[in-house]
C-alpha cells in the first residue's frame, strides 16, 4: 500500500468511483469535458493547465488559446474544481523589483506547485524561442518572473514540491522550436532556483511503443513512501500523425535522478470523441493532479488541444499497475 506524503489533502476533491468491473488504472469523469470551448470573451479554448487548492476553493493558471490564435496564461478560480471563473485579461509578469516586464509572444502548458512560501508556475515561454519559464506568486495577482533555468529550446518543466537533500529539482524536456519529433526527460538541480545544473537524463523516448517519438513530464511529481510518482505524456507517431498518451515512472525518493519503476503500458490513451477530434486529434496531455483522502487522485488533462478534462485513480491502483507492468525488474 503506497502512501502519498506531504500533499495538501483536498477535502472536496472532484471524484467518481471506478466503474464496476473496470480493469483500467485510470477512469474518465463521466461529465467530461470539465471546461468546454468559448470559455469567455478572450479565451476560445483552455487545456493543459495547472491548479492548486487555495483559500476555500481552487485557483488555476490556465493556458488560454485566444480568439487571436495566440496562447497566454490566465488566472481562474473555482469553489469545486469543476466550474471555473477565468479572467479575461492574461497574466502580465513583473521582475524581482516589481517592474512590469514586456509580454512574451506566447506562454503555455503551466503547472502550479506550492513550494515553501510561494506558488510557482512553470510553463513554456517564448523567450526568443521556447524555453521553460518560472514565475512565483503568493496571491495569484502579482506574478514575479524568475530567470529562465535553461536556454531555448526546452519545455514541460515540472518543479518538485520540496527540496531534496538541500537541492531544488526540475524536470524538463529539451526540444526544438516546433513540434519536436524527439523528447526525453531530464532532471536538473539548483540551490537557489536561479542557477540550474547537474543535468541528468532520466529516460529516453521509446521505452515503450506508445512513447516512440517522445516522452515528457506531466504534472508536478507526487511524493510517496515508495518514491516520486511522475505522470508523463508519451507520443507515438503513426501514418496518420501523433498520438499523445498518459504514462508513468517512479523516481527514487532521495535521488530523483534514479528511475526505479517504468511502466510499459500507457495509463490512458485517446478514446473518447473529445480526445480524438479537435485542433490536434488524439491527445491526452496530463498537467495536474489533486490529491484527496484515502489516496484518491484527480488528474486534469488537456484533450485534443481543445478542452480540459478530468480522470481519476488512487495511489494504490496506479502504483500496483506500474509495478505489474514494470520494465525495471
Ligand atoms: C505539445 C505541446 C502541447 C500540446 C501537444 C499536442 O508539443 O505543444 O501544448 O498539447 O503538443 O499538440
Amino acid at each position: 500500500m503506497a502512501k502519498i506524503l506531504n500533499e495538501t489533502i483536498v477535502k472536496n476533491l472532484p471524484w467518481e468511483d471506478r466503474p464496476q468491473g473496470s480493469f483500467l488504472p485510470v477512469w474518465r469523469y463521466s461529465k467530461n469535458p470539465v471546461i468546454n470551448r468559448n470559455v469567455n470573451r478572450t479565451i476560445e479554448r483552455t487545456f493543459n493547465s495547472g491548479f492548486v487548492p487555495f483559500g476555500d476553493g481552487f485557483v488555476g493558471v490556465f493556458r488560454g488559446d485566444t480568439y487571436t490564435g495566440i496562447y497566454k496564461l490566465f488566472v481562474g478560480r473555482s469553489k469545486d474544481g469543476l466550474h471555473f471563473d477565468i479572467d479575461e485579461e492574461p497574466i502580465h509578469f513583473v521582475d524581482k523589483n516589481g517592474k512590469l516586464l514586456p509580454d512574451t509572444k506566447y506562454s503555455y502548458d503551466p503547472r502550479v506547485v506550492k513550494l515553501e512560501d510561494y506558488y510557482y508556475v512553470i510553463f513554456a515561454d517564448q523567450a526568443f524561442e521556447v524555453t521553460v519559464g518560472i514565475a512565483r506568486t503568493k496571491d495569484f495577482k502579482t506574478f514575479e518572473k524568475l530567470e529562465y533555468p535553461f536556454i531555448p529550446n526546452n519545455r514541460n518543466g515540472a518543479l518538485f514540491p520540496r527540496k531534496i537533500n538541500g537541492k531544488y529539482y526540475l524536470l524538463s524536456r529539451p526540444s526544438d522550436n516546433a513540434a519536436s519529433m524527439f523528447g526525453n526527460i531530464f532532471i536538473s538541480e539548483s540551490t537557489d532556483l536561479e542557477f540550474w545544473g547537474h543535468h541528468r537524463l532520466i529516460t529516453t523516448q521509446g521505452w515503450a511503443n506508445w512513447n516512440g517519438v517522445k516522452c515528457g513530464g506531466g504534472p508536478i511529481p507526487i511524493e510517496t513512501d515508495e518514491g516520486w510518482l511522475v505522470i508523463t505524456h508519451g507520443v507515438l507517431y503513426n501514418v496518420n500523425n501523433v498520438v499523445y498518451s498518459m504514462g508513468a515512472i517512479v523516481l527514487d525518493r532521495d535521488d530523483p535522478s534514479k528511475v526505479i519503476h517504468k511502466c510499459e503500458n500507457f495509463l490512458m490513451t485517446p478514446q473518447e470523441l473529445y480526445e480524438v477530434v479537435g485542433h490536434t486529434p488524439n491527445v491526452v496531455f496530463p498537467t495536474n493532479v489533486l490529491v484527496g483522502e484515502n489516496g484518491k487522485m484527480a488528474i486534469y488533462y488537456g484533450a485534443a488541444d481543445c478542452c480540459t478534462c478530468l480522470a481519476f485513480t488512487t495511489i494504490d491502483i496506479i502504483m500496483d499497475y506500474i509495478k505489474e507492468h514494470d520494465l525495471i525488474k
